[in-house]
């Protein structure tokens, strides 16, 4: 699998699946959440109302329809919550690893990710960013292209310096 960073925003990336930090809920909520709830309509809300009427455990991944995005699916993601104690890294890792397995069930070719718990949820960036590559480096796919979207360009940098991109 091919491993590229861009900057931008995730909820305009022409691939098959976006990934969503979502929260245990699954009904939306601010940050990369709230960006593609709003970039894909009421679609996904309700779409995530029917397949995860008990949400998602922390770790874990599922898909719903990407609604109005150029994306067929979005796989949701819940990363854990560093800021309420949430700091067992193993979470975070399985959130990557899993989004890979569910896109694997999907057909999924190209993929994009946000950097998970790097937001409200406070896990530290160095370490966000080192989790997401070695995870994607280290899980076997048929997915051919995982994506990075950088939500600015210090974000951008670091992502691109750790892949050798720079
Ligand atoms: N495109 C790409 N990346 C983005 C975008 C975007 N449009 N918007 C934000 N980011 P966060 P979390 C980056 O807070 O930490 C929500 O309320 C952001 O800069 O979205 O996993 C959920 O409902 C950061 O690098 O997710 C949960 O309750 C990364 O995406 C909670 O926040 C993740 O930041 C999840 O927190």
């Amino acid at each position: 699998m091919e491993i590229e960073v861009v900057e931008g925003d995730i909820t305009e990336q022409d691939v098959d699946a976006v990934v969503n930090a979502a929260n245990r809920a699954m009904r939306g909520g601010g940050g990369v959440d709230g960006a593609i709830h709003r970039a894909g309509g009421p679609a996904v809300l309700e779409d995530c109302v029917r397949r995860f009427p008990d949400g998602l455990a922390t770790g874990d991944a599922g898909w719903t329809t990407a609604g109005e995005m150029a994306a067929r699916w979005v796989i949701h993601v819940v990363g854990p919550n560093f800021n309420a104690g949430q700091r067992d890294r193993g979470l975070l890792t399985s959130c990557y690893r899993r989004a890979l397995e569910v896109a694997d069930e999907l057909g999924a070719r190209t993929i994009a990710f946000p950097l998970v718990s790097a937001g409200v949820y406070g896990w530290p960036l160095d370490d966000a960013v080192d989790a997401a590559v070695e995870t994607l480096r280290g899980t076997p796919t048929q997915v051919e292209l995982a994506r990075m979207v950088a939500f600015g360009r210090p974000t951008y940098d670091l992502i691109a310096s750790r892949l050798g991109q720079e």
